[in-house]
């Protein structure tokens, strides 16, 4: 059986390949190599085919992009549209190369909510080359959270959904998002990713994850293991976690970099989800420093305890600066530790923000806005659309982070806010011998 799997391009005002795979694609093409398919595997974004990029040390780096016209909805919106990957040609010439006629199913799989354009142009496409009579599927972040949408909207056989597939099912483990990664579908790899678990204990109010894995769920630790020895064997450096919470699986954290380190095996690992501060005790920073962690991004969010609180109380004011205390100590550099900083959601005013910044600030670590998208179907998302009049279920470009957080705050304000981050990151002691950006 011949199938495709595509990883679609992004549509957005900025897009920035911050460690960005797309894991659960690589699940699918694990599964189905397994039953025996004979898989190719086309991924939009992928850096390593833009030979003009800049990367960073980290493998970090922008995207190929064109300017698009901008959705009628977003038309007093200042902001350039654009999108992001791999040339629309790329993908011809590849299906004419590698595949011609001959084509028994296609995977498409997608991610943000408000990225469902990129989904959109390559179902276009393989309708346009193969006919209306192939099979698609798609699954990933959107199809799960705005599977209504893509059902209206397009038509294909099959989405995969966390409460299972909805029209045409096509055969494939429930345990999909414990198997491994497959990885080999890269001709070059810059980085890889991984996670030890799916799904996360808090139930924060603007997040989606307990819609998209109701139970938290390890992954067998072998499959981790083997994952990233496969890794080393092609030379990977640099690896992201991508788990909700994770460093509350520090113990199994602990036994897989020591396995690996007994096989001589040392990557610099990445949380670019974020982590989370009240897991960071000075042992926990030392063994991270120990194990090899080379940039940790925690989830600060906001400086406003009360605000914190309704929001689900994942992290406090003074946890995260017992976390940087202890980071810093353990050895980490200003430069290596970045916190997020929530902007844009409307329960957080401006002057919140502002106060964020200017207390995050004194922790002399690097801090980066994360502009907020209202995701349907969570509490906040709900309340958000109901506040600013929109409805993201029925147009889930609203979601858009950026487009959002200006509704909110202001295009002036959040560039003010910018200024205000980039301006303290400056203040920063450049490290010698520095291998940050
Ligand atoms: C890792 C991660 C990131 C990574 C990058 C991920 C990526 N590859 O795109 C980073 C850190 C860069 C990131 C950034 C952001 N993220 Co994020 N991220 C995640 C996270 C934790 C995992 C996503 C992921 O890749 N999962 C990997 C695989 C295993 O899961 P999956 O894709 O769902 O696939 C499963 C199935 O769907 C299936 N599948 C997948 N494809 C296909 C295809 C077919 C055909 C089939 C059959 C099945 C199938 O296989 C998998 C089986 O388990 C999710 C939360 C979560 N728990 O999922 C948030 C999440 C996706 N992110 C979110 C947000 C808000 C953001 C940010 C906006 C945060 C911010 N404010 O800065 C930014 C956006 C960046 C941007 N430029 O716009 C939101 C979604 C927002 C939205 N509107 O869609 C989520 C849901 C978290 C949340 N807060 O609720 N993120
Ligand atoms: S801790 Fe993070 S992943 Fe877990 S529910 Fe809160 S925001 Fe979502």
């Amino acid at each position: 059986m011949n199938l495709l799997l595509v990883n679609p391009p992004i549509y957005d005002f900025a897009a920035y390949n911050f460690w960005l795979k797309p894991y659960g694609l690589l699940q699918v093409a694990s599964a189905l190599k397994t039953s025996g398919a004979s898989v190719l595997f086309f991924d939009f974004c992928d850096t390593t085919r833009m030979l003009s990029l800049k990367k960073d040390p980290y493998g970090r780096s922008k995207f190929e992009a064109t300017v698009e016209k901008r959705p009628a909805l977003f038309s007093s919106f200042r902001r350039r549209f654009r999108r992001y990957g791999l040339p629309r040609e790329s993908f011809a010439r590849f299906i004419n190369q590698n595949i011609g006629k001959r084509l028994d199913s296609a995977f498409v799989s997608s991610s943000m909510t408000y990225w469902y354009l990129g989904v959109f142009e390559v179902v276009k496409v393989l309708k346009e080359h193969f006919g209306e009579r192939l099979p698609i599927y798609v699954g990933g972040t959107y199809a799960a959270l705005c599977y209504e949408h893509l059902r209206s909207h397009l038509s294909i056989n099959g989405i995969w959904t966390p409460k299972g597939w909805l029209g045409e099912e096509f055969p494939l483990p429930p345990s999909l998002n414990i198997l491994p990664a497959d990885f080999s579908v890269y001709e070059n790899l810059d980085f890889g990713v991984t996670r030890l678990s799916r799904g996360c204990p808090f139930k924060c109010t603007y997040c989606a994850s307990t819609l998209l894995e109701p139970e938290m769920r390890l992954r067998p630790e072998e499959t981790v293991l083997d994952e990233l020895r496969y890794l080393a064997r092609r030379e990977v450096k640099d690896v992201a976690f991508y788990d909700d919470s994770l460093l509350i699986h520090i113990e199994y954290l602990k036994r897989m970099t020591e396995r690996l380190k007994k096989e001589g095996i040392r990557f610099r690992y990445h949380t670019p989800n974020g982590v989370h501060s009240r897991f960071i005790s000075l042992e926990t920073a030392k063994f991270l420093k120990e194990a090899g962690f080379e940039t940790l991004f925690i989830g600060y969010e906001c400086a406003d305890s009360q605000i914190l609180a309704k929001t689900g109380d994942k992290v406090r004011l003074e946890e995260v600066k017992e976390s940087v205390k202890n980071l810093l100590a353990a050895g980490f550099t200003a430069q290596q530790v970045t916190l997020y900083v929530l902007a844009g959601h409307p329960d957080i005013p401006m002057e919140a923000v502002e106060i964020s910044i200017r207390e995050g600030a004194k922790l002399g670590v690097r801090l980066m806005l994360a502009e907020y998208s209202p995701i349907p179907n969570t509490p906040d998302g709900e309340n958000a659309f109901k506040r600013f009049r929109i409805d993201g279920h029925s147009e889930p470009l609203l979601t858009n982070n950026t487009f959002f957080t200006e509704l909110v705050l202001g295009g002036e304000n959040v560039q003010k806010l910018k200024e205000q981050v980039r301006s303290h990151n400056r203040t920063l002691p450049k490290p010698r011998n520095s291998t940050t950006h």
